[in-house]
């Protein structure tokens, strides 16, 4: 019931005439226009800004409290935070999105186009990225103090442009005009120091260690709030901007040399300047290494200065700090915390030694070796002299007691050791990540058996016990509730209000897969959603989609190894059978694609093209009309994943076995009713485990079979061509230049590949893929049955909460209460 206040209005509606204020107040004072001038824009700002006065409240009330009680904190640092846009999150976990968007209403103005008018914030690849941005907000829901560290890149990742079919890359400009969001702390400023050399000196018989940096840059903070569902807590994530110690040389400027005398600036703005867009490649590059170093160092500095602040010295800290490092990126930390604990504090070696490995966590992200961190020696000399020292001496105890152990196994040393001696000496990220940690963490079961089983083999032996496995997660708030809306509300009638904060409420929805009412209702839903999507597809292509279809959706970075290519061999399939019959039962279907390459991963931007170039041919085909549409959506980021992911019918995760860690689209594609087709690959496997065999379609070589077959070299891809006519022609067709007519020979590279090499296995699985592609056609032709199938699969996806995997992170690795 509304209370009814003195004035005779009720709450609600004084909770609107108070935002309606708030916004006003914001547009004239903060923006400085007149609302009758304003636009889309402005009224995003104005908006934001009377969000973010509710938020920074309850901010700064957190940050007191936790000072007070003396809790342990979690610091999250990761190069990438990939969070989109922030409006509707905020407005809605602090359950004001109605009340705004009745005020913005009242005040004519849409807040859909306000929403819109937010650019995202893009400071991530992949799944990495939004990984630690749904951490963050559930860490902020659970209550747990926490800060993420990272970067505020001035340009996130790039914008993607699909013109004749092939992907270009486009600077994104997501600061251009500030954003409302970030509070700048120019208080809160570090030197970071890079070059020079190291002086080594004895005091009373100690040796000492005196850096001497040859260049300093300033670190300058920028506070986000994170809020909590229901507004319960806010968190900060800290981003780092860099700018030169010195803004201008002056005396380069009054000699005449103005260019020259703005270079420093430059050259030290250029690390924060712009997010490396390769995911699963390392980079290598020496400003990548700036980059990790410069933020690790500022954060380090930064938690450190809080600790003495609050408690005096350091050797409490693995009491009251847990840091958790999201993949190698910062991995440089172990050596910085070492060298501020030896030589900025005077600490023995052992001391430090436990202080640090007893403090830091490191969640590894992929067992891809193109993947894992490597520095070469000398260029990481050269920016960080004393801590390559301090790596070395690391290095040395930990094989001597690796020796001591292991006596009779000399061959396990070059294994476990952080210097890697082939191919020029580089410095492996990964085992300093893993040596200096307490605790080492997959991201599902399988990937978490494999790191055992590969690529960390021997540090298992050598430090057994340490490695945990903590299955990936997504926030509920974003991906269910603000995302599909038409479902939440549906999920609050049938399992409760409740549901919203106890998503294993959602089981209760199983109960009822079998009553037709309800599969209308679901189905309803889906259907709505694909009506948006619809027009999304009409406005940015130019050409219409039926929402009857089947939309069966990849949407992923484009790498090898997630095989888009699998699925558009599988689609030239279907179009030639639709062709050579089509009076068949075929269920009509929408591929859709969507995902960025990197810019230099040629590979990836071929099938890119390869895409588009079939979705030519077969959309202009009128012999295929209403049975086959490919559809690629460029510049796939978090905003247009919220409006595929309700939509989607299919949800394709087709990896090969053994080489997708998790995957996490995987979760946001079947909780909101999409069936997934998949491999026995990182998390499928547990939703399969979840939604039970005959709710999902898997197919292909597991990861077993994957391992047996790459040692036993056969069957080779040209025996597995041989045994498939089908496989055969769809090969025959593309690389004879049929979906290439201007270039036959375009795609040549791409068919002689799976020909010789098939690293990615596509030639093996293809057959079994086509066979569970009918599987879905089949059940797709029983719409009830689909229904049903998508009904059980939303109601067992409660486990992959982050909610859930962060209280795992905080009971069994952080030790902080939840
Ligand atoms: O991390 C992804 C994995 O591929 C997914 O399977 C997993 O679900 C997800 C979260 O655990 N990895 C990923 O996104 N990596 C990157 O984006 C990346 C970025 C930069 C880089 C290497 C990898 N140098």
């Amino acid at each position: 019931m509304l209370q009814t206040n003195t004035a005779g209005t009720s709450d609600y509606e004084q909770a609107i005439a108070e935002a309606k204020a708030a916004i006003i107040a914001k547009m004239t004072l903060s923006v400085g226009k007149d609302p009758g001038y304003a636009t889309d824009r402005d009224w995003f700002v104005a908006t934001a800004l009377a969000a973010r006065d509710r938020v920074t409240h309850r901010f700064l009330g957190g940050k007191r409290a936790s000072k007070a009680d003396g809790k342990k904190r979690v610091y999250y640092l990761s190069l990438e935070f990939l969070i989109g846009r922030q409006l509707t999150d905020v407005l809605y976990n602090f359950e004001l999105y109605d009340i705004f968007r009745a005020a913005l209403g009242d005040l004519g103005v849409d807040i859909e186009r306000v929403r819109e008018a937010e650019p995202d914030a893009a400071l991530g690849n992949g799944g990495l990225g939004r990984l630690a941005a749904c951490f963050m907000e559930s860490m902020a829901t659970l209550g747990i103090p926490a800060y993420g560290y990272g970067i505020r890149y001035d340009h996130g990742l790039f914008r993607q442009v699909i013109k004749d079919g092939w992907q270009q890359e486009f600077p994104e400009t997501w600061l251009e005009n500030g954003t409302p969001w970030e509070f700048l702390r120019s208080d809160v400023t570090y030197d970071i120091r890079f070059g020079g050399s190291v002086e080594t000196k004895t005091v009373n018989n100690v040796p000492r260690f005196i850096w001497h940096p040859s260049e300093v840059v300033h670190a300058v903070a920028y506070d986000t709030p994170i809020v909590g569902w229901r507004g319960s807590n806010v968190n900060p994530l800290r981003l780092w901007s860099a700018r030169a110690a010195d803004p201008i040389a002056l005396s380069l400027f009054n000699k005449g040399d103005h260019v020259g005398a703005l270079s420093d600036q430059a050259r030290s703005a250029a690390i924060s300047k712009v997010l490396y867009p390769s995911d699963e490649t390392a980079a290598g590059q020496e400003l990548r290494l700036r980059q990790e170093y410069f933020f690790v160092s500022a954060s380090l500095q930064d938690l450190i200065n809080r600790h003495i602040r609050i408690y005096g010295d350091l050797y409490s800290l693995p009491d009251r700090a847990a840091i958790q490092l999201n993949d190698t990126h910062p991995a440089v930390a172990i050596a910085e915390m070492m060298r501020i604990l030896l030589d900025d504090h005077n600490l023995r070696w052992d001391e430090a030694w436990r202080i640090t490995s007893s403090t830091f966590s490191y969640t590894n992200h992929t067992l891809l070796p193109e993947a894992l961190e490597t520095w070469p020696l000398p260029l990481f000399e050269r920016l960080l002299p004393r801590h390559l020292q301090i790596i070395y001496f690391i290095n040395n105890l930990h094989l001597e007691a690796t020796k001591k152990n292991f006596p009779n196994e000399p061959e396990l040393l070059s294994s476990v050791s952080i210097i890697d001696e082939r191919d020029g000496r580089r410095l492996r990220m990964g085992q300093l990540a893993f040596i200096g940690s307490h605790t080492i963490n997959g991201v599902s079961a399988l990937h978490t058996d494999l790191m055992k089983e590969t690529t960390f083999r021997d540090l298992n032996r050598v430090y057994p016990g340490r490695i945990q496995n903590k299955t990936n997660g997504i926030t509920f708030r974003r991906w269910l509730q603000q995302s599909n809306p038409g479902l939440t509300k549906l999920l609050c009638e049938v399992c409760g209000e409740e549901v919203l904060d106890k998503p294993e409420l959602i089981k209760r929805l199983e109960e009822h897969a079998d009553d037709p009412a309800l599969q209308q209702r679901i189905a309803k839903i889906k259907r709505a959603n694909k009506v948006v999507l619809c027009k999304i597809v009409t406005d940015r292509l130019g050409f219409r989609v039926e929402a009857d279809s089947l939309f069966d959706v990849q949407i992923k970075r484009q790498h090898e190894y997630k095989r888009q290519l699998l699925n558009l061999l599988e689609t030239v399939a279907l179009y030639d059978a639709i062709r050579s019959n089509p009076t068949a039962d075929w269920a009509p279907r929408v591929k859709i694609f969507a995902g960025k390459a990197a810019a230099s991963y040629v590979a990836a931007k071929l099938i890119i093209k390869l895409a588009n170039d079939i979705a030519k041919t077969v959309n202009n085909d009128p012999s295929v009309q209403g049975k086959l549409k490919v559809v690629f959506l460029p510049n796939y980021n978090v905003s247009l994943a919220e409006k595929i992911i309700p939509a989607a019918d299919l949800s394709e995760q087709i990896s090969t076995a053994g080489m997708e860690a998790s995957g996490t689209g995987n979760m946001k594609l079947a909780l909101n009713g999409a069936l997934t087709i998949g491999t026995l690959d990182g998390a499928n496997i547990e939703i399969k485990d979840n939604v039970g065999d005959d709710n999902i379609f898997i197919f292909g070589l597991t990861a077993a079979e994957v391992e047996e077959r790459k040692r036993a070299g056969a069957p080779t891809a040209t025996d597995n061509i041989a045994a498939s006519p089908m496989l055969r022609q769809v090969l025959d067709a593309i690389g004879g230049g049929v979906f290439s007519p201007d270039d036959p020979n375009r795609f040549k590279p791409i068919i002689d590949g799976l020909r010789s090499q098939d690293r990615y296995m596509l030639t093996d699985d293809f057959d079994s893929y086509w066979a569970a592609q009918r599987r879905v056609d089949e059940l797709w032709n029983q719409p009830e049955k689909w229904t049903r199938a998508a009904i059980v699969n939303i109601a067992n996806m409660a486990w992959f909460s982050s909610d859930r995997t962060i209280a795992e992170y905080a009971e069994q690795i952080w030790k902080v209460p939840v």
